[in-house]
């Protein structure tokens, strides 16, 4: 296969609802999609990079930049014709994680439609549906946030997640167990927003019986987690610190994580995220399935991951409509609490021509020979 260049088109999505985090609002999405152009298919990725580097170091403008100064002129230079050399060809470059990613992305989905192969097959997937759960945002009031979460369980999502932060921890979560019972897969998600000093407060979220307890402290504090592991019963997850296979192994060996969220784009892409499921399986963690409130196209690659045998716990996989009254793709609609894994060449999704056009604000062609 040899790779022509890459179209870097940014898509402007608005969100169905604001979607708060204790990191920001989102009322929108800016999302930056890659198309590898090769002479036998074309491919495509999608960047999960916020326009600010709240969540993570990297975001939008920083990854376009990036992608046109640094990695397609290597990935060009090195003839780079199929995805596993991509990393490979990149790796002189430190960390834009997403960048990397989505470029692999683009690649590895051309490469398969080529061979008439899916995502599913390629990545290992063993599931022809998979369980959705949902990213609950920070409300103005508990009122507000049960009449979500009813929402959401009346539509079948099997679990739970609530955005956390001090001053909306315990009583959101009391509130939601009271209301919906304790059969209901509740779980929190921090977002770095505590210290270890806190250890005491979070440890009062044990009486909720909740799977977990997502990224409490600052990414770089694999000790504080492994720490307040031992003060708190709730089992730890880590988000933002696992970067790659490398620091997966050391958060598990520390003692800093007993389940793992797995964000391809945060890790460098699919083929990194599918050696984090497989250190995880060897070493007994479960692991889940992250989003970045992807449009179709990242949701497809998502849901192929998530049905790897390894990802026992329902992942941040819901359908198109959570976040978009319009998507790209086809829309990702659940039936009874699941999506199906798409079978199709490649994503074994495209986007729909009329709305790509409509959606799109910006799009740049960047040769890649
Ligand atoms: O921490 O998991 C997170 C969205 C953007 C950035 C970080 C996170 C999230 C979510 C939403 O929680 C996940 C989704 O796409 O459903
Ligand atoms: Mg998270």
């Amino acid at each position: 296969m040899k790779i022509e260049g890459f179209e870097l088109r940014r898509v402007a999505m608005p969100l169905v609802s604001p979607f708060r985090t204790s990191f920001g609002t989102q009322t929108a999405r800016d999302i930056l999609l890659v198309k590898a152009v090769a002479d036998a298919a074309s491919g495509w990725g999608e960047c999960v990079t916020l326009p600010d580097p709240i969540y993570s170091p990297e975001y939008t403008e920083g990854a376009v930049d990036v992608m046109k100064r640094f990695l397609i002129p290597a990935l060009a230079a090195a003839g780079v014709s199929d995805a596993p050399s991509v990393a490979e060809a990149l790796k002189k470059f430190k960390s834009h994680r997403m960048a990397k990613g989505a470029l692999e992305m683009a690649v590895l989905d051309a490469e398969l439609r080529a061979e008439g192969r899916s995502f599913a097959r390629e990545l290992g997937s063993v599931h022809d549906r998979v369980p959705c759960g949902v990213s609950v945002g920070i409300m103005d009031s508990i009122p507000q946030l049960l009449d979500a979460v009813g929402g959401y369980l009346d539509a079948g999502y099997v679990r739970i997640k609530l955005k956390i932060e001090p001053g909306w921890d315990i009583e959101p979560v009391r509130a939601v167990r009271e209301r919906f019972g304790d059969d209901v897969l509740l779980q929190v998600d921090a977002n770095t927003a505590y210290t270890l000093g806190d250890a005491r407060h979070l440890a009062k979220l044990d009486a909720f019986d909740l799977l977990l307890i997502e990224q409490p402290l600052e990414e770089e504090d694999l000790i504080g987690h492994a720490d307040l592991a031992k003060v708190v019963k709730t089992p730890i997850c880590l988000d933002e610190t696992i970067t790659s296979a490398q620091t997966a192994a050391a958060a598990i060996r520390l003692g800093a994580t007993q389940v793992i969220n797995i964000k391809p784009g945060r890790v460098g892409g699919y083929l990194e995220a599918r050696r984090i499921h497989d250190l995880a399986a060897a070493h007994g963690v479960p692991v889940w399935c992250g989003g970045m409130v992807e449009s179709g196209i990242g949701r497809a690659a998502n849901v192929a991951l998530a049905s790897l045998p390894g990802f026992t716990l329902p992942g941040d996989v819901s359908a198109s409509d959570r976040f978009y009254a319009t998507d790209v793709t086809p829309p990702f609609v659940m039936h009874d609490g699941h999506l199906g894994v798409p079978q199709g060449p490649g994503l074994g999704v495209e986007p729909i021509p009329e709305i790509l056009d409509e959606i799109t604000t910006s799009v740049e062609w960047v040769p890649a020979a």
